[in-house]
């Protein structure tokens, strides 16, 4: 609970040491009481006074035994007493009010909720401790300087002098947009970190593509049979692969096929290859790398997609991987080279990037918007300076991309967008 007056309102229904009287960061023992003044529960209750506090204001944190009929009671009694339930990321919207937090901290604590693997939970912790801030940060002000320049300009343009050198000017627009870039682009490469990767499973029908999939699940999930064709719509999971967030896609088996719905089938197979991060093309070892497969391997080559080529059935025969760049060879059966193939996929994605300090991914739409945006203007006060217009025209561009970026950490006025960040917020954060 938080709020000015929060130690007095709970007072009442707290049977131990005075709440109002305990001293910041301590813990209070106690029963907490309903309205009727009987226990609902042995309670700790933790005080920290404002603005030391998440929210900045007055906030107590009750804990009780964890069990849905006394949380209840305490819900009901606190309502009672006229203490509103929090809506979604209220309390993170507070913390940003108070001056807490910026926008990307904010944002972070519902990525750090939402995690899926250990590089999203970092990297959702890095930002929380202000490094993204910090990176636009320094963007921001290679801006104001540039903008500072050629507002000293201004002031002296009565004169009629050109003080500012206008390449100056043109380079440090350049370092800013390159600054930008590469960092959007970083965050591109990443993006697998928190959106997790898509691994499509293709090839000929009865490769075993069903089989891997449920292999790698751990359980039996898709149908396995020893009839071609087994497999029409695409089926998907998620799953945790050496601290990667990968979402399995298993599909229909690659052929010339006879009826409508296979065809269909096939047609999604190769949508699943546009659509994935990476082509696991499992093949038969008896029936050995076919004239089929080669085509499956061109289309993924094609779209330039990290490939791995899955020899199967290695327990009916061992294939022989010369020639194969990122080829494995495997049995779903006796389950052998399973490792080896997580390995694989592993070594494709590297993380390690995000182990050094500056590398942090903005999957945030928001965020990768404004730098967008921000790219853009300083393009237009490029063109600005080519076509030799006046300095006042350029810094007003400038001053749009400084705007842009201020939206990142949180100079945001309409309550519309705040809502609609801490919206995506679960209750009681
Ligand atoms: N001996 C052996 N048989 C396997 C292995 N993996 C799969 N099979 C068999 O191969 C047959 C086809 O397996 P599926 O997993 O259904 O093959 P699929 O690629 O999904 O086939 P479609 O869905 O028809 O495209 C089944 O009879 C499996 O039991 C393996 O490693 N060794
Ligand atoms: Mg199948």
């Amino acid at each position: 609970v938080s709020g000015a007056d929060i130690f007095q309102d709970v007072e009442p229904y707290f049977k131990g040491a005075s709440l109002q009287n305990a001293s910041a960061n301590t813990i209070v023992y106690g029963h907490f009481l309903s309205e009727k003044n009987s226990i609902v529960d042995e309670v700790l209750v933790s005080v920290f006074h404002g603005p030391k506090s998440f929210t900045g204001e007055n906030t107590l944190e009750i804990s009780c035994h964890c069990n849905r009929l006394i949380i209840e009671q305490i819900l009901d009694t606190l309502n009672h007493a006229g203490i509103r339930l929090a809506e979604p990321g209220e309390f993170t919207k507070r913390a940003f009010i108070n001056g807490r937090l910026d926008l990307t901290q904010a944002e972070a604590i519902s990525d750090l909720i939402n995690a899926t693997n250990k590089h999203a939970v970092s990297n959702a912790l890095h930002i929380l401790d202000g490094r993204l801030s910090a990176i636009v940060e320094e963007m921001r002000q290679k801006m104001i300087q540039t903008a500072g320049l050629l507002e000293i300009d201004l002031d002296f343009s009565e004169e009629d002098l050109d003080l500012v050198d206008r390449s100056i000017i043109l380079k440090y627009i350049d370092q800013a947009t390159e600054m930008m870039t590469s960092f959007l682009r970083k965050s591109a490469e990443l993006r697998f970190v928190n959106e997790g990767i898509r691994l499509a499973i293709v090839g000929q029908p009865n490769a075993g593509k069903s089989s891997l999939l449920n292999a790698l699940l751990g359980r039996s999930r898709a149908i396995v049979s020893d009839i071609e064709g087994t497999t029409r719509d695409t089926v998907e999971e998620t799953i945790n692969l050496n601290d990667l967030t990968v979402r399995l896609i298993d599909t229909a088996g690659i052929r010339e096929a006879n009826d409508e719905i296979e065809k269909m089938g096939v047609e999604i197979s190769y949508q699943s290859i546009e659509r994935a991060d990476c082509v696991l093309l499992v093949v038969d070892a008896l029936r050995g790398f076919t004239h089929s497969d080669e085509k499956i391997r061109r289309k993924a080559q094609e779209l330039e997609k990290k490939l791995i080529i899955v020899f199967n059935k290695r327990d009916l025969k061992e294939a022989d991987l010369s020639g194969f760049e990122n080829a494995v060879t495997i049995s779903t059966k006796t389950e052998t080279g399973l490792n080896e193939l997580k390995n694989e996929i592993s070594l494709l994605f590297q993380t390690s990037q995000l182990e050094a300090d500056e590398n942090i991914v903005v999957s945030n739409l928001r965020h990768e918007m404004a730098l967008k945006n921000a790219i853009e203007k300083l393009a237009q006060a490029k063109l600005a300076i080519e076509s030799g217009f006046g300095n006042e025209i350029i810094a007003l561009d400038i001053r749009d991309a400084i705007e842009e970026l201020s939206k990142i950490t949180g100079t945001i006025t309409s309550t519309d967008v705040l809502n609609d960040i801490f919206m995506n917020f679960c209750i009681g954060k």
